[in-house]
C-alpha cells in the first residue's frame, strides 16, 4: 500500500481509504495501489466484501487534471483506469463504494465501477469533464446510461452539471443515502449484500433504451449542445460515447469513448480549458498577502444605493445567507430598489432556479433603510452609487463617521480613482474595491481593486468573501478603469474604427461572435447603455491627447439621444422586447459622418476584424502587466472570460495570444501600427516576449520565481 491508499479490515470487511489531499484526485499510483488492494481482499478468505471510501472532505474529484498537462505537452500516454475499473468489477467479494463531497469524472467512473454505491445526502456526483474540453475517459459514457438511463446520462456528460445524491439515489444511480457515520453506514450495507451475487454495471442493459427512442434523445441533446455550448466538440464528442454505449457491446463501446477522449484531450479548446480551471484557483493566490492572514468577519453588511447594481449586490449577500441593509434617500427609490429585487427573485424561481421556499428566506434577508442609523451594526458596506467622485466621497465620509472600527468600506466603482475615495476617510486602510458586473447577481466576476493602503487583511477577507458569494474574485490595481473596462476601451474603440473604415455593424459583432464572444462589442455597448461610456469621455475629456484619432458615432448617438437598448436605438434598432434589428438610418449617419472625417471606405475581412479586437485586448493587457496592475496574464484571462463573455475555450486574450504565437501577434500589432498610428504601439511587454520567443504563461512563471 502507499500513503495515499489505506487497506484496513472492520472484522470481515475490508476498506480501502484513498488519502490524496485536497480532493483525493487519482494521481499517478493510486490506482495501483488500489489494484493492489483488491488483489490483497480477493485473496484473503476472512473478507466477506470491501468498501472503499475517501479520507478528508470528498469521495474522488476525478483522474489529476495536473497529469493531462504534462500528457500533452509531452505527448505521453497516460495510464488509464480502465484494468482497474475492470479487476473492482471482477472482484469476487462485492465493493460497496461510499461516498461523500464530490465523486466527480474519473471518481463517478470508479463508483460505477464498484458493485454498490452508498452516499450522504449531500454528496454530489457528476461527469464534468466537458467543462475541461474532454469527456470521460474511464467508461463513464458506458457505464453510467446502464445506471441512469439514456437521456440522463446524455445529460450529464454533455452538460458536465454535478446532481445531488438524493436525485442520483432516485435514478437509481446510489443505492442507499446514509444519515450521519456514511463509513458504520456503509458496513453494515457491505453486510448486508456479502452473500448476494454482486451486480456487474457493464452487464447491465435494461436502461439501455430502444433505437428510435434514442435517436430522439440524441438528436435533441446535439441541437441543445449546438445552441448551448455553441462551437464546442467535448460536449458533441460525449454524446458520441453515449451513443456508442447503446449500439455496442461494452468494450467496443469503452474503444470509441477512448478514442473521442484522446482527440478532446490534444484540441486547442481542452488545453484552453484547463488553463481557465487551474486559473479559477490561481487567482486566489496573492503573492504578497500570505495564506494566514487573518481573515476579518463579514456577518452583516449593508449597501448603499438600491439602484441596478446596488439591488443585485445585495441579492448576492442574501444569497450567500448574509443579512443586508440596503439604503438609499429616499422612500420611492428604495421601493422601486426592493420591487426590482423582488421581480429579479420571481423569475429565478419561474426559470426553477430557485424555489420560493428559498427566494422567500432571501428577501428577509434585505432590510430596507432609509438612514445610516444601523450602520454600526455592519461588518462590511458596498457603496453603489452613482458613478460621480463627489457623491462617491460624500457617502464615504458618512461611512467613515457611522461604521464600527474595522468595519470594510467598498465601493462597486467601475472607473474612479480608488486612493481618491479612500482619502475622503480617517481609515484608509479599510477602503478596497468591489466591482460588480452587471447584472450582479448574475456574473461571476468580482474586480477587487486594491488602493496604496488597503490592508493584506481586507485584502484576504474579500478575496475570500467573493468564493462564498459564489464569484470569481480577481485583485487588481487601480488604474483608470481598473483591468477589465481599460482594456474594453480599445477593444470598442476598435470595433467602432472598423465601422467608420467601412465594415458593416452586423460583420463586425458576427465576427467576434463567431469566435466564440456571447455578444459582439457594438451590441454589447447597447446593453450597457451607451450613455455610460459617453459620460465618462465627457468626465475624461481634457486627458485626450491632441491629433490622436477617437471614435465619433457613439458620442453622436448620445447627443441624438439614442443609448442603446434603453432609448430603443443605438447601433441596433431594438423592439418593445428589445430584440435587435438592423437600423440601416445608423449606418448612412456613420458614413456620412466618415466621408465628413475623410475616413476612407474599404472591405474588411472578419479575420481583421477579430484581429483588430482581441489584439487590442491583448496589446493593452501586456501594458497591465507590465505596470503591474494585473499579478499575472491568467488573472487577465480569467477576468475577460468571468466578466466580459470571452469565450472560455479560447482560454482568454493572453492565453488566446500565446496560443496564435506572440512573435505573430506583435507583426500584426507593428502592421496595424503603420497603418493606424500610435493607438498601436506595441506594449514593451508584448516586444520583448516575442523578441525573446517567450509566451505570457512563461511571464506569469517568472512573476512566481521573483515574487
Ligand atoms: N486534479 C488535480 N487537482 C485538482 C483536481 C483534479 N481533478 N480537482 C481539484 N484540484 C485541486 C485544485 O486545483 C486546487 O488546488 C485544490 O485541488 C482544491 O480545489 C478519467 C478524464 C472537487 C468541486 O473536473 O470541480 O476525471 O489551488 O479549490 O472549491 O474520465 O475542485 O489548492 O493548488 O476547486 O472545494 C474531472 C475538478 C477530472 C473536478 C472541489 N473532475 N475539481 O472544489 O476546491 S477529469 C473534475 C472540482 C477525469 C476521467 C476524467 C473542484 C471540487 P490548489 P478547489 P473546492
Amino acid at each position: 500500500m502507499t500513503n495515499f491508499v489505506r487497506l484496513s479490515k472492520d472484522n470481515d470487511v475490508a476498506i480501502i481509504t484513498i488519502d490524496n489531499p485536497p480532493v483525493n484526485a487519482l494521481s499517478p499510483g493510486i490506482p495501483d495501489a488500489i489494484s493492489a488492494a483488491i488483489d490483497e481482499i480477493n485473496s484473503d478468505a476472512a473478507i466477506k466484501a470491501a468498501v472503499i471510501i475517501g479520507a478528508g472532505r470528498t469521495f474522488v474529484a476525478g483522474a489529476d487534471i495536473k497529469e493531462f498537462i504534462k500528457m500533452t505537452s509531452s505527448g505521453k500516454r497516460l495510464a488509464t483506469l480502465l484494468p482497474l475499473l475492470l479487476r473492482i468489477e471482477n472482484s469476487a467479494k462485492p465493493v460497496v463504494m461510499a461516498i461523500h463531497g464530490q465523486a466527480f469524472g474519473g471518481g463517478l467512473e470508479l463508483a460505477m465501477a464498484g458493485h454498490y454505491r452508498v452516499a450522504s445526502p449531500t454528496a454530489q456526483v457528476g461527469q464534468p469533464e466537458v467543462k475541461l474540453g474532454i469527456i470521460p475517459g474511464a467508461g463513464g459514457t458506458q457505464r453510467l446510461p446502464r445506471l441512469v438511463g439514456v437521456a440522463k446520462a446524455v445529460e450529464m456528460c454533455a452538460e458536465g452539471k454535478p446532481i445531488p445524491a438524493r436525485e442520483a439515489f432516485d435514478l437509481g444511480l446510489i443505492d442507499r443515502l446514509i444519515e450521519g457515520d456514511l463509513l458504520a453506514g456503509a458496513l453494515s450495507f457491505a453486510r448486508e449484500v456479502a452473500a448476494k451475487p454482486a451486480p456487474k454495471t457493464r452487464e447491465r442493459k435494461e436502461k439501455l433504451g430502444a433505437a428510435a427512442e434514442n435517436e430522439a434523445i440524441f438528436a435533441a441533446a446535439r441541437a441543445t449542445a449546438a445552441k448551448k455550448q455553441r462551437g464546442l466538440k467535448a460536449p458533441l464528442a460525449a454524446i458520441d460515447g453515449v451513443e456508442a454505449a447503446t449500439r455496442l457491446p461494452f468494450d467496443e463501446g469503452c474503444q470509441v469513448e477512448a478514442k473521442l477522449f484522446t482527440e478532446c484531450l490534444f484540441s486547442d479548446q481542452s488545453k484552453a480549458l484547463i488553463h481557465v480551471f487551474f486559473g479559477e484557483r490561481e487567482v486566489a493566490k496573492i503573492p504578497d498577502v500570505p495564506k494566514d492572514t487573518p481573515i476579518l468577519p463579514v456577518n452583516r453588511v449593508a449597501v448603499v444605493g438600491s439602484g441596478t447594481m446596488g439591488g443585485g449586490i445585495a441579492m448576492v449577500f442574501a444569497n450567500a445567507g448574509i443579512p443586508v441593509l440596503l439604503k438609499d434617500v429616499e422612500e420611492a427609490t428604495l421601493d422601486q430598489g426592493m420591487g426590482k429585487i423582488r421581480k429579479n427573485y420571481a423569475s429565478s424561481v419561474q426559470r426553477g432556479r430557485f424555489t420560493q421556499a428559498f427566494v422567500d428566506e432571501r428577501l428577509q434577508l434585505i432590510e430596507p433603510v432609509l438612514s445610516y442609523d444601523k450602520f454600526s451594526s455592519v461588518d462590511m458596506v458596498v457603496e453603489a452609487v452613482f458613478e460621480g467622485m463627489a457623491l462617491k466621497k460624500a457617502v464615504f465620509a458618512e461611512l467613515d463617521r457611522t461604521c464600527r472600527k474595522g468595519a470594510i468600506l467598498a465601493s462597486n466603482t467601475s472607473t474612479l480613482n480608488i486612493d481618491e475615495i479612500a482619502a475622503a476617510t480617517s481609515r484608509a486602510e479599510a477602503v478596497i474595491g468591489t466591482h460588480f458586473f452587471s447584472p450582479a447577481n448574475v456574473m461571476r466576476l468580482l474586480e477587487i481593486v486594491r488602493e496604496q493602503k488597503t490592508s493584506k487583511e481586507v485584502i484576504a477577507t474579500c478575496m475570500q468573501l467573493s468564493k462564498k458569494l459564489g464569484k470569481v474574485g480577481v485583485l487588481v490595481g487601480n488604474c483608470r478603469g481598473f483591468v477589465g473596462n481599460r482594456m474594453f476601451g480599445p477593444y470598442r474603440r476598435e470595433a467602432q474604427f472598423l465601422v467608420e473604415e467601412g465594415a458593416d455593424i452586423e460583420a463586425v459583432d458576427r465576427a467576434l461572435v463567431d469566435f466564440g464572444n456571447a455578444m459582439g462589442p457594438l451590441a454589447t455597448g447597447d446593453l450597457a447603455g451607451l450613455d455610460v461610456g459617453w459620460r465618462i469621455r465627457k468626465e475624461y475629456r481634457h486627458l485626450e491627447k491632441a491629433g490622436v484619432r477617437q471614435p465619433f458615432a457613439e458620442d453622436r448617438f448620445c447627443e441624438m439621444g439614442r443609448y442603446g437598448q434603453k432609448t430603443g436605438r443605438g447601433w441596433y434598432h431594438y423592439d418593445e422586447n428589445r430584440r435587435a434589428s438592423a437600423d440601416p438610418e445608423v449606418t448612412a449617419l456613420v458614413r456620412k459622418w466618415s466621408a465628413e472625417a475623410g475616413i476612407g471606405q474599404r472591405q474588411i475581412s472578419a479575420e481583421e476584424i477579430v484581429d483588430r479586437c482581441v489584439y487590442a485586448l491583448v496589446n493593452e493587457g501586456a501594458r497591465i502587466l507590465e505596470e503591474g496592475y494585473a499579478l499575472r496574464a491568467v488573472d487577465i484571462d480569467i477576468i475577460y472570460i468571468n466578466g466580459y463573455g470571452f469565450p472560455a475555450h479560447r482560454g482568454g486574450p493572453m492565453w488566446y495570444a500565446d496560443a496564435v504565437g506572440l512573435q505573430k501577434v506583435y507583426q500584426r500589432v507593428c502592421e496595424f501600427q503603420r497603418q493606424h498610428g500610435e493607438l498601436w504601439a506595441p506594449a514593451p511587454l508584448l516586444k520583448r516576449l516575442a523578441e525573446t520567443g517567450k509566451t505570457f504563461a512563461e511571464f506569469d512563471k517568472e512573476q512566481v520565481v521573483a515574487a
